[in-house]
């Protein structure tokens, strides 16, 4: 077997928070240079502190330049906090846990955007500084904020909803809005693209948002295209997922329910041994949990590997 980094295949992977930036890393590192793309959510991006936010975009940069906290998986590792620290003694929103390092970051895209650039630009400048060589496409460089309506008819923007009240309100389902047009870059990558990996992020919050961009869904039609499931053994390995599948989709948690979401977009999917179910296309039953970095570039070789089995 001619391991995976020698054979050109150029792949995209559309990534949300920390599940999807941990896959994400081990596709960096097996694949060769120019045959990776990240195309990443940004309806998590808001405005705090008059600052231009972006934490999945941030997640999978920090990750790919290695400087993502092994355990937590979002901000710098080893960051301070004096910052936040002064914003809460002079009794400024505290609930969103900036650090110093990291606000350098926010303040650089800010700057960047009001200066004219684009998202896209600006992510690119901010992975230059930081040694990421991989393109990180921003899924698209207008706002598409994802908003969750809560059973109690509440809409709260998506960082309120899972970090300021702590994923504890009920869901009835995630609105995205914006006008919908993704960037040329992506569909560019996409049209190129052998391969896409749907990366074990929420595909409620995460993935969605990029489905549902013009164009998208429909590249994804014309490439196989892989998924990695964000829920092993009926538990979400972070975050609220487990709990949004009952409530959003109704049914108990699995990899089922999930591809169930993902209907009619899969050429293979990969579960957690013991989760796998009757499918139309060919699932790879394998250890689909990703903490350690020898973790992640195991299973980016086994989904390059299945990917080829698919063809
Ligand atoms: N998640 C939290 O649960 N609490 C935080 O205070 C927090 C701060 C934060 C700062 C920068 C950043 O890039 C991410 C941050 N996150 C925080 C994670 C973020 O809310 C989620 O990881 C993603 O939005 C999930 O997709």
């Amino acid at each position: 077997m001619t391991p995976a980094s020698e054979n050109g295949m150029s792949v995209v992977a559309l990534a949300g928070g920390v599940g999807g930036a941990r896959l994400v890393d081990g596709l960096d590192r097996v694949l060769p240079p120019g045959s990776l793309t990240a195309v990443v959510n940004t309806g998590d991006d808001f405005e705090h502190w008059g600052l231009h936010i972006s934490p999945d975009l941030d997640t999978v940069m920090y990750t790919l330049a290695g400087l993502s906290p092994e355990d937590r998986g979002w901000g710098i590792d080893g960051d301070t906090f004096e910052v936040l620290r002064e914003a809460r003694r002079r009794g400024v929103d505290d609930w969103f846990r900036l650090g110093d390092r990291d606000l350098v970051t926010h303040l650089f895209r800010t700057h960047a955007l009001a200066l004219g650039e684009s998202l896209t630009q600006a992510t690119a400048e901010l992975c230059k500084v930081l040694g990421v060589e991989r393109p990180i496409l921003p899924m698209s460089d207008a706002p598409c904020p994802t908003s969750i309506l809560t059973k109690s008819g509440e809409e709260l923007a998506f960082q309120e909803w899972l970090v300021k009240e702590r994923a504890a309100p009920p869901v009835s389902r995630a609105r995205h809005g914006g006008n919908g047009e993704t960037t040329q870059s992506v569909l560019d990558a996409l049209n190129v693209a052998d391969l896409v990996v749907i990366c074990p992020s929420n595909p409620y919050v995460s993935i969605d948002p990029i489905l549902r961009l013009t164009g998208v869904s429909e590249a994804l039609g014309r490439t196989p295209t892989v998924a990695v499931s964000p829920i092993l053994n009926g538990k979400a390995v972070k975050g609220p997922l487990a709990t949004m599948i009952s409530e959003i989709g109704g049914r108990p948690p699995s990899a089922e329910a999930v591809a169930i979401h993902y209907k009619g977009l899969l050429d293979g999917f990969a579960v957690q041994h013991g989760d796998s179910f009757r499918a139309l296309y060919p699932t790879l039953e394998t250890n689909i949990l990703i903490q350690t970095r020898e973790d992640r570039i195991r299973l980016a070789h086994e989904l390059i590997e299945f990917a080829r089995s698919l063809r």
